[in-house]
This record gives C-alpha cells, structure tokens and sequence, in this order.
C-alpha cells in the first residue's frame, strides 16, 4: 500500500521542483563571503545576508546583473535567477575587493520541464483489424498443419 502511494506521489515531486534558496554571508575575518562559490539552479535564489558587521559590505555582479546597494552592516538582499539566467557570475565586495572579498555563482540550466502528453487510444482501423485477424488465422491455421503433420 505505501509503495502504491509513493507511485502516485512520485510524479508530483517531479513536478514540482521546489525553488531553493542560498544564503551567502561574510564570515568571521570579516573580508571573505561564506559561503564564496555557490551552484544552483535556474529557478533558485541566493540571499546576501549579513547583520552586525564590523566592516560595510556589499556584493556587486561583475557584468552588472545584481547589486546589494552601498556597503552596509546589515544586508537582506534576494536575487532571483529564473529561467534564462544560467551562466557564472562573479561578484565582489567592492570596498573590500583588493583584500579578495569576491565570489562566484554559477548557474545551471534547468532540467527541461517534461510535459505529459494524453495517453494516445489506439487507433484500430478496419485495415488494422483485418491483417490482425488474418495474421491470427495463419498462425492458427499453421499450428495445426504443424500438429497434423
Ligand atoms: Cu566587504
């Protein structure tokens, strides 16, 4: 019974691919996103989130596709790469550049949405019927030459 429940549920799941979010924060020296190098994909999210920092920070796409704003201690910044973003990109702190407080995201494709196309009724033509008939009656027909023979 459970293993006909997850049969049913599994296509739901497939379906559904829940959007992930990933946080990127600075870490303890104060001049190093945590974590630096990400991969997600098509659809998720990263959050530049920090509180209470000791330095001003902000995370600035290199080809200009995201910023924080100014460098701040406290940053809750979202953004969102849907569907068409996939690529690498490399970002920085820009006060603290030099000091290699820079990061990479790279995103990856989506796995391509399979769409479920309704189930097909066979098509029994008249001609389709008739050669099946026929094909049974050779085959019978041969099954018994074989038994008399
Ligand atoms: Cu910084």
């Amino acid at each position: 019974m459970r293993a006909l429940v997850l049969c049913l549920m599994l296509p739901l799941f497939c379906m559904t691919a829940a959007a992930e979010t990933v946080v990127i924060s600075v870490d303890s020296t104060n001049l190093r996103f945590t974590p630096s190098e990400v991969t997600i994909t098509e659809g998720d999210e990263v959050r530049f989130f920090w509180s209470g920092q000791a330095l001003p920070h902000n995370a600035v796409a290199k080809d200009g596709f995201f910023s924080t704003g100014d460098p701040e201690r406290e940053v809750d910044h979202t953004v969102e790469f849907p569907v068409g973003t996939s690529g690498t990109y490399d970002f920085v702190c820009e006060p603290h550049e030099s000091a290699g407080m820079v990061g990479t995201i790279t995103v990856e494709p989506a796995p391509p949405v399979e769409e479920e196309a309704p189930p097909e009724a066979p098509v029994e033509t008249p001609l389709n019927a008739g050669a099946s008939m026929i094909l049974g009656l050779l085959l019978a027909c041969a099954a018994l030459a074989k038994r008399e023979s």
